[in-house]
């Protein structure tokens, strides 16, 4: 595929055109179906299955092997968390096609991505796919009538571990860290591939977890028509409901699925699904001044009154939950991809080491998919993150952990790791720690919706 590219950029079934439809650099003019991949909304998971599937066909026809199959980087594994060898290797006389030199410093001496950068347990914890308007937690995206149209909440897969891994391998300048560049590295579609399987390891957790529903708000994620091209090089298009069986629609399973039984739901959680959030009284309070985050930890204080801090607490511990509690991190601003990440907790107590296996951590924030129109040149980002913490506040609560003092909340840069290092690597130092890249956070927010 890159050597037809080398032919006729203008090849549809050669590797750049291929890398374009997801996005392509601005100072190319765009061909058909360039620039079409989905962030930030209920589209990210369907588009990007429908774009492997077209992907993977024509790489299957090129290799002549009607076996061919895309593998994925299963990178919450234990010792998986530098990309494979196979993709950074150089190659000598000839040029090994899975090398690219534009990666995050360290990324091609084998650094590890920081443990915290690769979990998906705050994605797996939720069980609804859509956010439902006016809302911003969701593990597959808010919902949007048409693609492009505005941008609706990040979901929780995308947002973690996929924007973090994104930018982490492509650091400050290198492809995976832009939408206009990413699928140009190979280890793009390995990341992908492993995307798509989370999802169906998402499914298997039943408890409710399903696809967006038939409301006349998520109605395009099954109607809408994407246009791919076949190995032909013809366009071809596809739909949310061609792509949701991928034994029977796409004839692909992966190789930890579970057996095809179907899930069954019971009364109690059908019956907690019913309640009605918004009955609950809202809750707010905020941060007074924006923070700096930098090399080292910074804590904020999120300002409410003792009985609101109080009445979270009580919220969070009631049987049925009537509303989620979302920490929101609002005009995160900053110059270009810091090629770091920073990991949130929430009231870390003072002195102790951050772990991000502890109660007090939310999630990582991360630069992916920022920018208006994803370009590294744009405008300088902002961007809001919306972590749900509900849970957060139910075990501190049992602990007797949860004062009616304001929430601290606590940021902590992880960057990559060098491979071989001594003792344990999640302590190490950062390969591209320094020099401190300057993000600011305008304003902490925790309230409920
Ligand atoms: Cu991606």
């Amino acid at each position: 595929m890159q050597r037809r590219s080398r032919v006729d950029v203008r090849d549809p079934t050669g590797w750049i055109y291929q890398a374009n439809i997801h996005g392509s650099p601005r100072d190319e003019n765009p061909l058909r179906g360039w620039n079409s991949c989905q962030h930030r909304s209920f589209f990210f998971l369907s588009w990007h299955r429908m774009y492997l599937y077209r992907f993977e066909r024509i790489l299957r026809a090129a290799s002549g092997d009607p076996g061919f199959a895309l593998p994925y980087w299963n990178y919450s594994a234990t010792g998986n968390r530098a990309i494979p060898a196979s993709f950074r290797t150089p190659g000598g006389t000839s040029a090994n096609p899975l090398y690219v030199q534009e990666r995050a410093e360290g990324i091609n001496q084998g650094a590890l991505l920081p443990p915290s950068a690769v979990t998906f347990a705050s994605a797996f914890r939720l069980t609804n796919f859509t956010a439902r308007p006016g809302t911003s937690v969701s593990f597959g995206g808010g919902a949007l009538r048409q693609p492009g149209q505005g941008t609706a909440r990040t979901g929780e897969l995308e947002r973690q571990p996929h924007n973090i891994v994104h930018s982490m391998v492509g650091g400050p300048s290198g492809w995976m860290s832009y939408p206009e560049t990413a699928a140009r590295d190979p280890i793009f579609l390995l990341h992908h591939v492993n995307i798509d399987r989370l999802w169906k390891r998402w499914l298997d957790q039943g408890g409710g977890r399903g696809y967006p529903g038939r409301s006349e708000d998520e109605e395009a994620w099954w109607r809408f028509r994407f246009e791919f091209f076949d190995e032909s090089g013809s366009p071809v298009q596809m739909t949310g409901e061609e792509i949701t069986d991928t034994v029977l629609q796409l004839d692909y399973r992966y190789d930890d699925d579970p057996p095809p039984l179907p899930a069954v739901r019971f009364a109690g959680e059908i019956r907690a699904e019913a309640r009605r959030p918004e009955l609950a009284p809202s809750i707010r309070g905020a941060s007074l001044a924006p923070v700096e985050l930098g090399a080292t930890p910074v804590s904020v204080l999120v300002e409410m009154p003792p009985r609101d801090v109080a009445r979270l607490g009580t919220l969070a511990s009631a049987e049925i939950v009537e509303a989620r509690i979302v920490l929101r991190l609002e005009d995160i601003a900053f110059e270009q991809n810091p090629g770091v990440t920073y990991e949130v907790y929430l009231n870390l107590p003072e002195g102790m080491t951050p772990d991000y296996q502890s109660r007090y951590y939310v999630g990582n924030l991360g630069f992916f998919a920022a920018r208006p129109g994803g370009h590294r040149h744009g405008p300088t980002g902002t961007l809001d993150e919306a972590f749900d913490v509900t849970a957060h506040v139910r075990a501190m609560v049992e602990r007797g952990e949860w004062a009616d003092v304001p929430p601290r909340v606590t940021f902590v840069m992880r960057g990559l790791i060098p491979p071989g290092g001594p003792g344990d690597p999640s302590r190490a130092p950062a390969v591209s720690a320094l020099p401190a890249p300057r993000v600011t956070v305008g304003r902490v927010v925790i309230e409920t919706e």
